[in-house]
Parts: structure tokens; sequence; C-alpha cells
């Protein structure tokens, strides 16, 4: 009798946990950023940001969970990575170690940094989904790629 009691205590326990459980899996996938496939992007090349500028905590959503931004070097004469795949809402920094000057300019002119000196950055949030070409506009042979997934 007692033991009985207490198998049924257990099976309504171990349901509202289910319970609870599906209710918070079902909350994360209304989230915008999957943290499963944030990784999937920094595996393509991408670095993640070093924390010390204020935006990633600024940006952070309700969940206090941060934007993820990725950084892009220009060296060489050469956009590194020169490919890279996203989610909609990351940032992407591009830096010039080049002591020549560049540009990182979308072919549909939707980002412009304009001249950038060495050691100079420009940060750009891809908002839309799209696959955006961007050229540097004073070699055009510095062509390179972002692709924006939702
Ligand atoms: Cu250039």
């Amino acid at each position: 009798m007692q033991k009985g009691n207490t198998n049924s205590i257990a099976i309504v326990i171990t349901v509202i946990v289910l319970i609870v459980g599906a209710i918070f899996m079902l909350s994360r996938q209304n989230k915008t950023i999957a943290p499963e496939k944030e990784s999937s992007a920094q595996a393509q090349g991408g670095a993640l940001h070093p924390s010390s500028g204020s935006a990633g905590i600024v940006e952070g959503d309700q969940n206090g969970q941060a934007m993820q931004s990725i950084d892009i070097k220009i060296k060489d004469s050469t956009f590194n990575p020169f490919k890279l795949t996203i989610k909609k809402g990351t940032s992407i920094t591009w830096k010039n170690y080049d002591s020549m000057p560049h540009t990182v300019t979308a072919s549909d002119k939707s980002f412009d940094s304009g001249s950038m000196a060495k050691d100079k950055t420009f940060t750009h949030t891809f908002t839309t989904v799209g696959t955006y070409d961007y050229v540097c506009t004073f070699h055009s042979n510095m062509k390179a790629q972002v692709i924006v997934q939702e």
C-alpha cells in the first residue's frame, strides 16, 4: 500500500519534470540564436570576438545571451576567412592588418567601410538573410562573401 503510493508519487514527479522540460525546450526554440549553431559558425573560420568591447554586453538579449560577433582579418590583401556562413543577427568586425588601406564594400551597397587604414576596424550587423558579396574597392581581386542564414 505504502509502496504503491511512493511509486505513483514518483510517476507524478517524473511527468511534471517532463512537462517542465518540454516547456523549457519550446521556449528556447523561440530564441533567435541556437548555441549549437554558434559553434558551427566559429568552426567555419570565424574567431569569437574578444569580449573587451561593450557592444557584446549591451546587445545581449533578454536571456542574457550575448549576440555573436565574428572577426575577419584583412591581411596580405586577402579577406580571411573569405567565405563565411553566419546566423542572422551576427556582427562581423573586419580589421585591416596591412599597411595599405582597404575597404569592405558590399556589391549591393548594403554596407561600406570606406577607406580603412592599418589597424582600423569596421563592424556590420547582418539582420537580413541573404548572400552578400563584397570587395575592396581599391583592389578588384579582393573578393569575399558572407552568407546569412535564419
Ligand atoms: Cu584593398
